[in-house]
């Protein structure tokens, strides 16, 4: 199918300009004015329109087997609400058991992967260390195009990372050429705030923002910024949620250390007053990890963003409904952790940042897409509006609004973190490789039709901390 996208505006990270851009066999084949309309080939009337790079979420659990219970959402319908909002690749997460081989897993969620309507990769998951972690790293760098590796901090007896393995990991990553990601969040810590609040006799939803307090992933993130800093490798941190982690993140961008920062749509908007609420439905609804926080923590990630100290937003995508969180009922360490976003990231994105001006267009598409590529390594393939590159193409109305509910979102779930707001910027036709999956409305995905995106080892960032180690190659007297 080729597609002519007429009269409208692209956006790029970079620079705004009317052109046409004409699409075939999944690429972008031509940008210009008034490119000529080839036979049968289908126009979309982009005046008044933006024409951007698709969303890409680099944070997504589609189908997760997590705290006794699966995400209520799975690949295809995951895709599907993604594309309905302008996201067109997503980046999961494969969470191999302790001591199960990682390809195993990975093969694992590759199957459960090949139903997505759109493109997909994974973060790999290190939760556990030995020999074979070590060798199954290469497997996956060399022969299955993964280039990040995500290391949780938290979750302790499940599937938290203890700093040994941050080292032996982040030292094979080095060596690999892939980026060490993190869940900042110090899991003994949490553990033994869980018993202490439980045995306060505090049970409800209430208590987990009082077991995860700002300063329990202040200290995560500080460390693994350390032992990265002392590794010399780069490290990305996760849904970045509180001033603490930002300021640690800070410090090491301005000491000229590799550290990039997400932060999550959910996590600049909302604040921890949800957790205060007598329905358990709803405020069990809001349990994620790490929790919304008090307000002042939204204005200073708003300025981290906006003083590019955080790089990238996501989702963190990760549904249960209400029955599922009920188990937790009477034990709020039992609600399976975790929000939905995947549909309404950019929306909420334009709404809260582009029209508020706390970012320009150029900065909204460096932020929702053209970052995530750069820094996993997939521009400009993705995340880009160039000759060759994939045809995965939001058309933008900036004006248009749409209120955010569950009753019709799209979203295999049945809350929205996001109810009732009513936002200013929506995607009016989303095209993945070329082929329209959202029109008008409609959603036209195909289940399968997504595709893996392998990602290249070695971006630009190893060549950088290399030759900084190099140069900083202590002298006899620092030796002494
Ligand atoms: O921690 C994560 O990122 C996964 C398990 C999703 N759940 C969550 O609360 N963030
Ligand atoms: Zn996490
Ligand atoms: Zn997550």
């Amino acid at each position: 199918m080729s597609i002519l996208i007429k009269g409208g505006t692209v956006v790029t990270a970079d620079q705004s300009y009317q052109a046409d851009v004409y699409c075939n066999q999944g690429i972008i084949q031509a940008i210009g004015s008034n490119l000529e309309q080839p036979e049968g080939c289908e126009v979309i009337d982009a005046v008044g329109l933006l024409v951007m790079p698709g969303g890409i979420d680099p944070h997504t659990h589609m189908q997760l087997p997590f705290m006794g219970t699966v995400a209520s959402e799975d690949f295809f319908t995951g895709t599907s609400a993604g594309a309905a909002g302008g996201t067109t690749t997503i980046i999961d997460f494969v969470i191999p058991n302790p001591q199960q081989p990682i390809i195993e897993a990975y093969d694992q969620w590759m199957q459960w992967a090949e139903k997505s309507a759109t493109d997909y990769s994974f973060h790999v998951a290190i939760t556990w260390w030995d020999d074979s972690v070590y060798h199954d790293m290469a497997t996956l760098v060399n022969e299955h195009g993964v280039n990040s590796f995500k290391h949780f901090m938290a979750y302790k007896n499940a599937i938290m990372a203890e700093d040994e393995t941050l080292i032996n990991s982040f030292s094979r990553c080095l060596e690999l050429g892939a980026m060490p990601t993190v869940h900042a969040e110090n899991g003994d810590l949490v553990y033994h705030l869980q018993k202490q609040i439980l045995e306060q006799g505090i049970r409800g939803p209430e208590g987990h923002p009082l077991s995860r307090p700002a300063e329990v992933e202040g200290e995560a993130a500080n460390r693994a910024i350390r032992i990265a800093q002392a590794l010399n490798v780069p490290i990305y941190a996760v849904h970045v949620s509180c001033e603490e982690s930002l300021q640690a993140i800070t410090r090491a961008r301005n000491e000229g250390q590799r550290v990039y920062g997400e932060v999550l749509a959910g996590h600049l908007e909302i604040d921890d007053s949800v957790y205060l609420s007598d329905d358990f439905e709803f405020a069990a609804a809001h349990v994620m990890s790490p929790p919304f926080r008090p307000k002042k923590h939204q204005d200073a990630l708003w300025k981290g963003l906006q003083a590019g100290n955080l790089q990238t937003t996501a989702t963190d995508h990760c549904c249960f409904c209400a029955d599922q969180k009920a188990a937790g009922k009477d034990d709020f360490s039992l609600i399976p952790n975790g929000t939905a976003g995947v549909e309404d990231r950019l929306s909420v994105m334009w709404d809260s940042g582009v029209t508020t001006g706390k970012l320009t267009p150029n900065e909204f598409v460096a932020v929702t897409s053209t970052n995530a590529a750069k820094i996993f390594n997939i521009y400009p393939q993705k995340g880009s509006i160039t000759i060759g590159a994939d045809a995965d193409i939001v058309v933008w109305d900036p004006n248009g609004t749409r209120t955010i509910s569950a009753k019709t979102h799209h979203q295999n779930v049945d809350f929205n973190i996001f109810e009732g707001r009513t936002v200013q910027g929506i995607a009016l036709h989303t095209l993945s490789r070329g082929n329209l999956v959202w029109t008008n409305g409609e959603l036209r995905t195909v289940r399968g039709a997504g595709k893996y995106i392998k990602r290249p080892a070695f971006s630009s960032d190893f060549d950088a901390v290399k030759k900084q180690a190099s140069l900083h190659k202590p002298t006899a007297v620092e030796r002494n």
